[in-house]
């Protein structure tokens, strides 16, 4: 390794042994970096000497900031954790808030300061705040002056957390009034390129939650790689979508890939479909970053007389869980936009299968993004037959690196990174999401994926959302069984049951169909927006 640049050795000295990394490749001419990095300095100061300081470069309620603004912003936040709060280079940061332009601008300045930035999900609790500041030794904290109840409430059980500082707040101990005293100017510490800068935690569908640890090499691998090849996104343009900072692929989607060309970003503090609808027309935004639920949301919206100008937006991402067809399409026919679908993993950083606008197909993710490789392995680790269902095997620039955690050896085997995703290749080579490993129904000597009788239900009219598992049965072992929201003015009784479950058998395969439906209010979520399916398992 090169010499790091970290006074505070914490995150190299926690970092898996080296036989239990995934391999990486660097095949590709875009990613060859120097051995001294600072992602912040590539993605800010670099945009500042190229002759961008004057464009605009985060917007947000109130707030338009150009490259410039950003630069200067960040390296004050960095003077402060530097000179005012005793941050050395390697110290954990915690960053707590909603998306907005501070939010930003202290992500940058804890990188440029050399420190490691902690996101956190802005509903976290005290418990589940203290338990990433004990597992990633936190010992700073950024936090939004309108959530630090649970981060005050946390602050006693945390003793290696010695300094906070709290902006949108408008005294003069606030963060931004600190900055304002210090000087626009800061030298960046000098990492290497393998010097961790992000410590990212998984949600967490179960247990503990994961921190995984990227370099800075891996924040512009990730720039290098699926934007550049499959989003294609030009400095005209203007990003915006709901995924928190803190779940990497906002992080990527709505600040490193629109700094990494010189684009514009909007961070709304509430993006909820109703609440992202309004403000892509008002924004006037052109590329969109959601889970699928909200696209099927907004169009619902748009369907039921919602009128907003959306003529600004081009292209529009999916990520986070399955894209169903019947969402893709239905997206289409209500904008005129085909999505572009992405799998991408916290272990990864982001997207590494996916699929251009021309490529797109319904029911397909994608083909492997340029730099990554990906096939499909059984359960000895053997590849399986082309068409056949199999475990989501991939390495490339970015990957697993626990910190401290044993369960590196379950998602990282033979240098590959396993993602706990069953996939098959279709005839096109295309890469068809399944169903998570766990998620796999077992019944009657089959086996099925519960995300295909979801996307089957989701072409019935009456159906808003839905979740499919696997319940236990005393005869058949497991039954398909679905929990369905109706759409609004739908009635869940006995003949929808009965009309469902008829559709499902004439969509896909009659032995696929749920014998069981119970109908709810709404459905278990993560943070992120991924469907608990566990969650509806346990009872
Ligand atoms: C699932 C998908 C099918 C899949 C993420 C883009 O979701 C992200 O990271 P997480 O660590 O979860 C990873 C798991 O989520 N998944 C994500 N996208 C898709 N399944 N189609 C998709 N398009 O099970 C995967 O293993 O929360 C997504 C960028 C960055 C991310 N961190």
């Amino acid at each position: 390794m090169i010499p790091s640049g970290h006074v505070d050795t914490f995150a190299r000295d926690n970092l898996p042994p080296p036989e239990l990394w995934p391999e990486f490749l660097f095949d590709l001419p875009e990613l060859q970096f120097a051995p001294r990095l600072n992602c912040a300095v590539e993605l800010l100061d670099r945009a500042v000497e190229r002759g961008f300081s004057e464009r605009e470069c985060v917007l947000g309620e109130g707030v338009r900031w150009t490259y410039a603004d950003l630069q200067a912003q960040a390296n004050r936040i960095a003077r402060v954790l530097v000179e005012d709060m005793g941050l050395v280079s390697g110290n954990r940061v915690l960053l707590r808030g909603a998306n907005s332009p501070m939010l930003a601008a202290c992500w940058f300045g804890v990188v440029k300061a050399g420190g490691i930035a902690v996101g956190t999900m802005p509903l976290l609790r005290a418990r589940e705040l203290t338990t990433i500041v004990h597992k990633a030794q936190v010992t700073h904290a950024l936090c939004d002056a309108r959530l630090v109840d649970e981060m005050q409430a946390a602050v006693p059980q945390c003793p290696t957390l010695r300094q906070l500082a709290l902006f949108h707040d408008t005294s003069a101990g606030g963060l931004e009034a600190r900055a304002a005293s210090k000087s626009p100017r800061f030298d960046a510490v000098d990492t290497a390129l393998d010097d961790v800068c992000l410590i990212a935690f998984t949600s967490g569908t179960t247990g503990q939650p994961k921190g995984t640890m990227h370099f800075h090499r891996d924040v512009m691998a990730a720039c290098a790689g699926w934007p550049r090849h499959v989003l294609r996104a030009q400095a005209s343009d203007r990003f915006i979508g709901s995924p928190p900072l803190a779940f990497t692929f906002g992080l990527g989607g709505l600040l490193l890939f629109p700094l990494a060309i010189g684009a514009s970003t909007v961070l709304l503090e509430k993006a909820t479909p109703d609440a992202l609808l309004p403000a892509i027309a008002r924004w006037r935004a052109s590329v969109c970053f959601t889970a699928p639920t909200s696209y099927r949301a907004m169009a619902a919206l748009i369907q039921q007389g919602a009128a907003h100008d959306l003529s600004s937006l081009r292209k529009c991402v999916s990520a986070g869980e399955a894209l169903p067809a019947a969402t893709r399409t239905l997206w289409r026919e209500t904008t005129g936009i085909e999505m572009i679908d992405g799998i991408g993993s916290t272990e990864l950083l982001h997207i590494f299968i996916s699929a251009t606008e021309s490529q797109a197909r319904g029911g397909a993710t994608g083909v492997p993004v340029p730099g990554f490789k990906a096939c499909l392995l059984d359960e000895q680790g053997r590849e399986v037959p082309r068409g056949q269902v199999g475990r989501l095997a991939v390495k490339g620039p970015t990957g697993c690196r626990y910190l401290a955690d044993e369960r590196q050896t379950t998602y990282v085997r033979n240098g590959w990174n396993l993602t706990g995703d069953a996939y098959r290749v279709g005839d096109d080579g295309q890469f068809e999401f399944q169903a998570r490993t766990d998620d796999m129904i077992i019944t009657g000597g089959y086996n099925i994926a519960g995300p295909e009788v979801e996307a089957a239900l989701m072409l019935h009219p009456a159906v808003a959302e839905c979740a499919v598992i696997g319940a236990a049965d005393e005869q058949r072992g497991m039954i398909v069984k679905a929990f369905v929201v109706p759409k609004p003015g739908q009635r869940g009784d006995d003949a929808l049951v009965k009309a469902l479950q008829d559709f499902v058998k004439q969509t896909i395969a009659p032995y696929k169909y749920p014998r069981a439906i119970e109908f709810r209010s709404e459905l278990p979520r993560t943070e992120t927006g991924k469907l608990q399916r566990f969650r509806l398992r346990e009872r």
